[in-house]
């Protein structure tokens, strides 16, 4: 029977679980609040919670813009228009980009300390030396202890030099050094190198013994990756011609740490830091049974197992209503929790003391930054004993126990670090503790469910629905299993609501989740792709209210975008370039050939407009979106300027996403643009308010170049036909007006077919955030088996050997860049959708672009553009029958296998139909 609730029941629990710990951070499983964040290990003598807070960042509050960078716009301009990439390129390296962080200073503080490096060293059997493995092809902070650290660092080892080499030269290959080094052989200085060049020296024949020989290294990193970031093979030592009798170097080596404190680097934007991590160190024990999970039905994990005849659990959740984060401990039989509970953390600068009886808190400062941390964790047992240190809880012989940890900043908005960390804490914890772990968890249950319980989807189930998700994702490529890709789903849901609530801010690169002082592309908001898809599934996933967290960095970028507008382009309105952090910074940031890029405010205006289209709120609509889209549009009726060869208007200088260089007017600049023109027309008309600025639009709208087909029947990246055919660039920009876009439909089918064939010549693979985009593209183009290929190769295996990974899903359903990167499982979880129910035209369209993979399946809450909310089924690939419920009372029009019906419909009525849309 269709509409009862249990014909939409899952055809399987929605649970990712495992019959092992945690080995590495993407085998953690995520919870979050929107603001406290925590990645689960589950370790059975020890358990690990890596956790986060959402304000915690590098930098603070400073002017991002380059003054006078205005002057510099129309030399820029002239400078490509005559075709002169290069020489633009640089003078907009020069005196366009925004200004880093500590820019003016760091020159001569730099100096001063890499003068007081000190080339000496203590002797190599001190007991200061550590074992290193060498190299580090990903830097030196993969080494647990050097996780973060820039600075000056020795290394040593020993190299026996063999008989047969004697009287000869020899040659070290040290590879790439990040960034300077100073070679030594026996306390000889054979080489010194500064920047990312090879390193080969020569060691002439008198300054070696024969046998056993000192090599020495003092390495200096001033920012990122530090140390040997060759490959092992490159790591050697060989006679000089005779590369071929190479001893390997690679291996155990020691090093010393001489100073970790050089100046903070200049950087252009701040990076998401790690908070701090709470260990559970319990007695050891041989167990049974053991199990962990996370279950999306109720935003909790778990983890339990047997020992000595006792069953231990242990719950998880971190709770919005209460700000906390809750770990609660039981056995079966009383009297068995005994452990110690403590806090460390990666940032050097942490204490951590004893605040009462039950409580023990954390403080850290951030390096190379204004903000500091508090964290407090306090325990609540029955029975046994509880005794608090400085260091530690520790528990003997409870019943039960339940720690709750808050973790706060003193950041209050992007210009305002004010804030006293320690009183929220203590605030927090002073309001929990009266209350019972059931009533602390039913009211988390009951937030998170008005969220999740807004939606299900049912694919069928495979045959290997029942088996550890780890065990799962191996064998998805090569069996059926359509109950996983709802699991996906159903996941990239929850990582939306654990990550995104009202409140608080946006999504990043990773969510909330990073345990890393510099992580990948230092976590932060990416506007040319990766903000923009973290909340592409949040309309029509029926997540609605998860948007706002999205729409309140944009009210902050809208004002200091609109600085960036003044100082880079003398323009009103406001920019947004292809990155911004925590302190909103605006302005072209890493290199000239991508950094300048212009188009980020109008994107994230187009789902504004989005957010209007699905809600019909004409508050919002006046107070909120019209004014920012509006004002994302003045700095474009300024921008755009005439291109003297083909007499368009053109954005320029500008970008094709991280492709291409700095350019003129690139295709996807105008497919966003003209999409924010006819939206902010719309708005117009709606809301009854300017109409001479709507007829501005309505000119420029028609002067702006057009989408143009290439020589390969391509459509055109760029102004010119220059597209590669056999270029696999991962960015696919111009397919923006395909989708998220409307420029390019079915109405449009010469354009739509150049889409197709620039889509196949840029192939299948891709980061996770392009196959994920991909997934999309080709549902929107009504190609089904397309868009689910896609979707597969998004659930592939991301580690395929032990130190090895590539782009699909890691052991615990993150996506994988690689490196974890979260956009992937937003833009996967919305590409489902997007093959089950379109919106974006004249009607809703069911099922247009169902895979033959997904025969049947019933979907329950799915959301379309006019205010409606579908639930419906199908089976051997048809539509089986449908029900509508009109939240705003707009007309419908609905379309499905070539049949059209239309509809008046009522606010808050439900309209059923059949298979042939029969209206019932
Ligand atoms: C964009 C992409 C990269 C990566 C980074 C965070 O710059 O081109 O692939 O996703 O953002």
């Amino acid at each position: 029977m269709f509409g009862i609730a249990q014909a939409f029941g899952q055809s399987q629990p929605l649970k990712l679980w495992y019959k092992q710990p945690a080995q590495k951070w993407t085998d953690a499983l995520p919870i979050g609040n929107g603001r406290i964040g925590g990645m689960i290990y589950g370790g059975v003598t020890e358990d690990h919670i890596q956790y986060n807070e959402q304000t915690l960042w590098t930098g603070g509050p400073r002017d991002y813009n380059r003054k006078g960078a205005v002057k510099y716009l129309e030399p820029i301009r002239k400078l490509l228009s005559e075709g002169k990439q290069a020489e633009g390129e640089a003078l907009a390296q020069q005196h366009f980009m925004g200004m880093k962080s500590s820019e003016l200073s760091y020159a001569a503080d730099s100096a001063k300390w890499f003068a007081s490096i000190q080339a000496k060293r203590p002797q190599a059997e001190d007991k200061l030396w550590e074992n290193i493995t060498l190299p580090t092809e990903q830097g030196w902070e993969t080494t647990p202890s050097m996780e973060g650290l820039d600075g000056a660092v020795w290394f040593t080892t020993t190299v026996n030099v063999p008989a047969n080499w004697k009287g000869k030269n020899l040659v070290v290959n040290l590879g790439r050094i990040r960034d300077v080094d100073f070679t030594y052989i026996n306390g000889k200085r054979i080489g010194t190198t500064n920047g990312t060049a090879y390193r080969k020296y020569t060691i002439p024949v008198g300054d070696l013994h024969f046998g056993s020989n000192e090599l020495s290294v003092l390495v200096v990193n001033f920012y990122d990756k530090g140390g040997f970031t060759s490959n092992a093979k490159t790591l050697s030592i060989y006679p000089e011609g005779d590369e071929s009798a190479a001893i390997s170097l690679a291996g155990k080596w020691k090093y010393w740490i001489e100073d970790d404190n050089p100046p903070p680097y200049p950087r252009y934007n701040g990076d998401y830091q790690p908070f701090a991590d709470l260990y559970l160190q319990f007695p050891k024990q041989e167990v049974t049974n053991y199990q962990r999970d996370l279950d999306l039905t109720n935003a909790t994990a778990h983890v339990s197992y047997k020992a000595d005849g006792v069953t231990y659990t242990r719950e998880y959740f971190s709770s919005a209503p209460d700000q906390v984060m809750a770990v609660h401990l039981t056995a079966d039989k009383p009297g068995k929790i005994t452990l110690k509970a403590l806090l460390s953390s990666l940032h050097k600068n942490y204490v951590t003391r004893k605040v009462d009886d039950h409580t023990i808190a954390l403080s850290l400062k951030v390096k190379g930054g204004v903000l500091r941390g508090v964290s407090y964790l306090c325990v609540q047992a029955t029975g046994g004993n509880v005794v608090v240190s400085s260091k530690n809880i520790s528990i003997t012989e409870a019943n039960e126990a339940t720690f709750y940890l808050t973790a706060a900043t003193n950041f209050k908005n992007y210009h305002d670090v004010s804030g006293s960390p320690e009183a929220i804490c203590r605030k927090q914890i002073a309001a929990i503790v009266h209350k019972s772990y059931g009533g602390i968890k039913a009211a988390h249950v009951k937030d998170y469910q008005k969220y999740f319980n807004t939606f299900s989807v049912d694919l069928g189930k495979g045959e290997n629905a029942d088996l550890p998700t780890d065990e799962r994702i191996l064998k998805f490529g090569h069996s059926p299993d359509p109950s996983f890709i709802s699991l996906y789903v159903q996941y990239g849901r929850y990582l939306l609501i654990s990550s995104s609530r009202p409140g608080n801010g946006p999504a990043n690169l990773q969510g909330l989740w990073n345990n890393l002082l510099t992580p990948p592309w230092g976590s932060k908001f990416t506007t040319n792709i990766n903000l923009q898809m973290n909340y592409w599934p949040a309309e029509l996933l029926n997540l609605s209210a998860c948007s706002e967290s999205f729409f309140s960095i944009i009210d902050d970028l809208v004002k200091t975008g609109h600085e960036t507008a003044v100082e880079h382009y003398g323009a009103p309105g406001w920019v947004l370039h292809h990155n911004t952090d925590l302190w909103r910074g605006t302005a072209p940031v890493n290199a000239s050939n991508h950094g300048i890029w212009v188009s980020g405010a109008a994107w994230l205006c187009h789902q504004l407009w989005e957010h209007y289209l699905y809600a019909g709120d004409k508050g919002f609509l006046q107070n909120r979106a019209y004014p920012e889209m509006k004002g994302a549009a003045e700095f474009f009726v300024h921008f755009l300027i005439k291109d003297p060869k083909t007499g368009y208007l053109i954005s320029t200088p500008s970008n094709s996403p991280e492709h291409g260089g700095l350019v003129a007017g690139p295709t996807m600049d105008h497919q966003i643009i003209r999409d924010l023109f006819k939206n902010c027309i719309e708005a117009s008309k709606i809301l009854n308010i300017d109409k001479a600025f709507a007829d501005t639009l309505k000119l420029k709208y028609s002067q702006i170049a057009p989408n143009k087909i290439g020589k390969y029947g391509q459509l055109q990246e760029w102004l010119e036909d220059k597209d590669d055919t056999t270029d696999t660039h991962r960015h696919v920009s111009h397919m923006w007006g395909v989708y998220p876009g409307t420029d390019i439909t079915f109405k449009t089918p010469e354009l739509l077919k150049a889409a197709e064939h620039s889509m196949k010549y840029r192939g299948d693979e891709g980061t996770g955030w392009s196959i994920a985009w991909k997934v999309n593209i080709w549902a929107r183009m009504h190609q089904g088996d397309h868009a689910y290929l896609m979707l597969t190769k998004l659930l592939s295996p991301a580690d395929v050997s032990s130190d090895k990974e590539k782009g699909g899903v890691y052991h615990n359903l993150f996506d994988a860049h690689p490196p974890f990167q979260i956009d992937g499982n937003f833009g996967g979880a919305a590409g489902l959708a997007e093959m089950l129910l379109q919106s974006q035209g004249d009607a809703i369209e069911l099922l247009p672009a169902l895979p033959t993979a997904l025969p049947k399946g019933n979907i329950k809450g799915i959301c379309a553009r006019g205010g409606f909310v579908l639930d419906f089924e199908w089976q051997n690939g048809r539509l089986e029958n449908l029900q509508v419920l009109s939240k705003l009372g707009n007309p419908c029009r609905l379309n499905y296998a070539g049949k059209t019906v239309n509809l008046d419909t009522q606010k808050g009525k439900i309209y059923r139909f059949d298979a042939y849309l029969k209206q019932l």
